[in-house]
């Protein structure tokens, strides 16, 4: 294990139903640290970029409907194993198929609107930061 920065947004409607707090909550309870983060109204061109790897998917224009529907909030999360970690406690894109006490099992509407974006692995990791985020706005914590 290692420690590895990882990508997350709140989506839409995350920060519609009020959740930023308890999603926030679950990470920092988890041990990630939050070591940038800012809060924007996508446009539907970077809606479109961030979710290229999609654009052959059915669901690519509605995706990106809904992630410009409203303000996200978009961080990055630090620590030990940080990418699966995350990926663990967002729980799995279908909240019908999600585990018990994740995120997305809790807390989302359908496997579509579901609460958060996480970052599946290294590189896209190190991708999805550097689309939102200069490297003098990351800001490492102390051990
Ligand atoms: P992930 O967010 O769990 O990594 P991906 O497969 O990368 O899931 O899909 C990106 C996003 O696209 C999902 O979080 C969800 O919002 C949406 N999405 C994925 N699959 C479907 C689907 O089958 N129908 C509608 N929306 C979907
Ligand atoms: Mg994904």
């Amino acid at each position: 294990m290692s420690i590895e920065r990882t990508l997350s947004i709140v989506k839409p409607d995350g920060v519609q139903k009020n959740l930023i707090g308890e999603v926030y909550r679950r990470f920092e309870q988890a041990g990630l640290r939050i070591v940038a983060a800012r809060m924007i109204q996508l446009s539907q061109a970077q809606a479109e970029a961030f979710y290229a790897v999609h654009r052959e998917r059915p669901f690519y224009k509605d995706l990106v409907h809904y992630m410009i529907s409203g303000p996200v909030v978009v961080q990055v999360l630090e620590g030990e194993n940080a990418i699966e970690r995350n990926r663990e406690i967002m729980g799995a894109t279908d909240p019908k198929k999600a585990a018990k006490g994740s995120i997305r099992a809790d807390l989302a509407a359908s496997i579509e609107e579901n609460v958060v974006h996480g970052s599946d692995g290294p590189d896209t990791a190190r991708t999805e930061i550097g689309f939102f985020f200069a490297q003098s706005e990351i800001c490492p914590r102390k051990r």
